[in-house]
């Protein structure tokens, strides 16, 4: 059964290369450091990011986590913005584990100006707690891919610095933002003492994410990455899927971007489907259906009649994701699928 499934890239599946690779991986157990392709895919990494070290681990959620948690001590503050993915969609992890408040504020499609970072720095008072950390997620997922203007990013880093605050990056989809802006990672990285990025979605491998900081950061989150359960032994299988996919599906994102253009611009036809393709900077498509005569979970249960899979995200809106298991072709009939259900 053929699906046209955009609930998100990480349903991508390993291709029979990327598996060859895997199954080829020379391994060992890396609890004990002995896993050479990993030990190797975190130099490649460290390097690429211009980081002194690198860690791989199991999610996007455990890297943030390990991050948040290496950055702070209990009792901490940390800014994030009010939809991003370490508020909305990690589990409160950093309340619960970490024992971390975190003070989400409002973003314009995720993006934060540094004057409203200035007004929630925590003044040095006994009443307050510290603010310790400054969370970005670039691109936005909930801001519908959208892309954190470098300006925003090196004003807010330079604010950080004057005030000792450290900065993490959630790149889960960084490599979006690189490729539509042509900005390197490097680039990105330099102006954050941390960032992750996720093999598991655009990049089409089937697990894994890797977080990259100074050698002392990356010592601690290895120390919190054990504490979660998250060492594993044999991940040189992984690490190969993750380094196959560093070396063939970074430039393709842009096909991704095009598709989801293209897939905005014919859902904005639909009735009661409301979406400015212009808005559409990566490969998310964030579509305000209140207008429609459908709930969001009518409009979804709609589509899977028909194998489309999309999936609600708000109480009215519902989101479209592409990624290199779909193509254009796919699109176009989407979009005509769409026309037949709703008009
Ligand atoms: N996002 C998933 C869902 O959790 C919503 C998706 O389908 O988009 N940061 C960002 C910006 C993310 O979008 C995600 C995953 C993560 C972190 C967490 O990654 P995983 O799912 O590997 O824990």
């Amino acid at each position: 059964m053929k699906y046209f499934d955009f609930r998100s890239d990480t349903v991508t599946v390993p291709s029979i290369e990327m598996r060859k690779a895997m199954a080829d991986a020379e391994v060992g157990d890396d609890v004990f450091g002995d896993d050479p392709t990993m030990n190797a895919l975190q130099e490649r990494v460290a390097k690429m990011t211009g980081k002194e070290a690198a860690l791989f681990v199991a999610s996007g959620t455990m890297a943030n986590v390990c991050a948040i948690m290496a950055h702070t001590r209990p009792g901490d503050e940390v800014i994030v913005e009010r939809e991003g993915h370490t508020f909305v969609y990690e589990v409160a992890a950093p309340a619960v584990l970490g024992g971390i408040q975190l003070n989400p504020l409002p973003g314009d499609h995720g993006i934060l100006e540094v004057g409203q970072i200035e007004q929630a720095i925590r003044p040095d008072d006994v009443h307050q707690p510290p603010t310790r950390l400054i969370v970005l997620e670039n691109t936005h997922n909930r801001g519908g891919g959208k892309i954190y203007p470098f300006d925003n990013i090196q004003a807010i880093a330079e604010f950080a610095r004057g005030k000792n605050i450290n900065m993490h990056l959630d790149g889960a989809r960084l490599f979006n933002a690189s490729v539509a802006t042509g900005i390197p990672i490097k680039d990105y990285a330099s102006q954050f003492d941390s960032i992750m990025f996720c093999f598991s979605k655009g990049l089409g491998a089937p697990i894994g994410s890797i977080i990259a900081g100074s050698r002392e950061f990356i010592r601690r989150a290895h120390r919190i990455r054990k504490m979660l359960g998250g060492g594993m032994r044999q991940v040189g299988i992984l690490a190969a899927a993750a380094n196959y996919s560093l070396d063939h599906n970074i430039e393709r994102l842009a096909d991704d971007h095009v598709n989801a253009k293209r897939l905005a611009f014919g859902l904005a036809q639909i009735k009661g489907f409301t979406i400015d393709p212009n808005t559409v900077d990566t490969n998310i498509v964030v579509i305000d259906v209140s207008a429609s005569q459908y709930s969001v979970s009518e409009i979804v249960s709609k589509f899977k009649e028909q194998n489309v899979l999309v999936v609600p995200f708000g109480r009215t809106f519902i989101r479209a994701v592409t990624h290199l298991n779909v193509s254009t072709d796919d699109v176009d009939q989407t979009i005509r699928i769409a026309r037949q259900i709703f008009g």
